[in-house]
C-alpha cells in the first residue's frame, strides 16, 4: 500500500505525483497544511524529521525526498521504466534531479514566495508572522524567508534563484538540440519530471516566457510536456481554479523586475565569457 502526504501546489509533492501516474499506481493521499504548519506536527516529524513535504509510505516504511520517492518509485516498480538502461544516460538523467535540487528548487521557492506569499504574510498579525520565522529549524531557510520577506524580487535568494534557472534552461536547449524531444532521447524520464513542475510554476506565474521565448527547443518541450497525460492528470488537473487565479494575479506583478535580472544575468555571463 502506498501513502503520499501530501500538499496542494507544492513543486515537490508534483513531482511524486506525476511519477506516480507515470506508473498507473494508485495511492491513498493524506493533506499535510503547510498554511496551518501541520508539517511540524509530532507525529509527523516522526516520519519526516525534516518537517517537509512529501513523504511516501510504501508497506509501512518512510521514504522521503522527493528524488529519492521518484527513484524509489522507479525501482520498486519497474514497468513503465522511467530511468534509462545505459549508465552513460542515467548519470545524464540524474544531473537534472540535481540541478533542481541544487537551484531550482529554491529558486522557485523565493520566486513564488516573492510573487504570492510574501503579501498574505505582510497581512498576518506581527506575533504569527515572527512564529512563523521561529518555527523554522533550519537557519539557511529562515535567512532566505526573512530576506526575501524584506526585499521581494531583489532578495539575493531571488537573484540566484533567477540565475540557476537561466542556466537550467540554457543547458536543456543545448540538450534538446542534441537528443530532443524529451531530455535523454525519445521517451520522457525522471529527467522530464524533475523540471516539469519547475516549469509549470513559472507558466502559470506568466513567466516562463521571460527564460524560453527565445530558445525553441525549449519550447517545443513545454508543449510536449503540458500534453503528456501523467502531468496533466499528476499536476494540472489537481490545482484548483483559485491557486490558478492566485497564480495569475501575483506572478505579473514581478515580471519586471525578474526580466530585468535575467537581463543582467545575460550581460554577466556574456562578459565573463569574453
Ligand atoms: N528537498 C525536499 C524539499 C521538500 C520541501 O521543501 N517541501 C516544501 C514544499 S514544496 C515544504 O514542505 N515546505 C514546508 C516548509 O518550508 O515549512 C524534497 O525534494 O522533498
Amino acid at each position: 500500500m502506498l501513502t503520499l502526504y501530501d500538499f496542494g501546489n507544492s513543486v515537490c509533492c508534483q513531482k511524486v505525483r506525476i511519477t506516480l501516474r507515470a506508473k498507473a499506481l494508485d495511492w491513498e493521499s493524506v493533506k499535510v497544511d503547510l498554511f496551518k504548519a501541520e508539517q511540524y506536527d509530532q507525529k509527523y516529524l516522526k516520519l519526516n524529521p525534516r518537517g517537509m513535504v512529501p513523504t511516501l509510505v510504501h508497506d509501512g516504511k518512510p521514504i522521503i525526498e522527493s528524488t529519492l520517492i521518484c527513484e524509489y518509485l522507479d525501482d520498486a516498480f519497474p514497468e513503465p521504466r522511467l530511468k534509462p538502461a545505459d549508465p552513460g544516460l542515467q548519470a545524464r538523467m540524474r544531473l537534472w534531479s540535481k540541478m533542481v535540487d541544487e537551484g531550482l528548487f529554491e529558486g522557485v521557492t523565493e520566486l513564488s514566495f516573492s510573487a504570492m506569499f510574501r503579501e498574505r504574510m505582510r497581512n498576518m498579525p506581527e506575533e504569527i508572522r515572527q512564529r512563523r520565522f521561529r518555527n523554522i529549524g533550519d537557519p539557511r531557510r529562515r535567512d532566505r524567508l526573512m530576506s526575501t520577506y524584506e526585499l521581494g524580487a531583489r532578495s539575493p535568494f531571488v537573484i540566484h534563484g533567477i540565475a540557476a534557472y537561466e542556466r537550467a534552461f540554457k543547458m536543456l536547449e543545448d540538450t534538446l538540440a542534441e537528443t530532443g524531444p524529451w531530455i535523454v532521447g525519445a521517451n520522457a524520464s525522471l529527467a522530464d519530471i524533475s523540471l516539469m513542475p519547475f516549469a509549470a510554476r513559472l507558466d502559470y506565474l506568466g513567466l516562463l516566457d521571460l527564460w524560453i521565448k527565445d530558445r525553441p527547443h525549449v519550447v517545443d518541450w513545454w508543449a510536449l510536456a503540458r500534453e503528456w497525460p501523467s502531468f496533466k492528470t499528476g499536476l494540472h488537473d489537481l490545482i484548483s481554479e483559485a491557486e490558478f487565479s492566485e497564480m495569475r494575479l501575483h506572478g505579473p506583478k514581478i515580471a519586471d523586475d525578474v526580466g530585468r535580472i535575467i537581463s543582467e544575468v545575460r550581460r554577466n555571463t556574456a562578459a565573463a565569457a569574453h
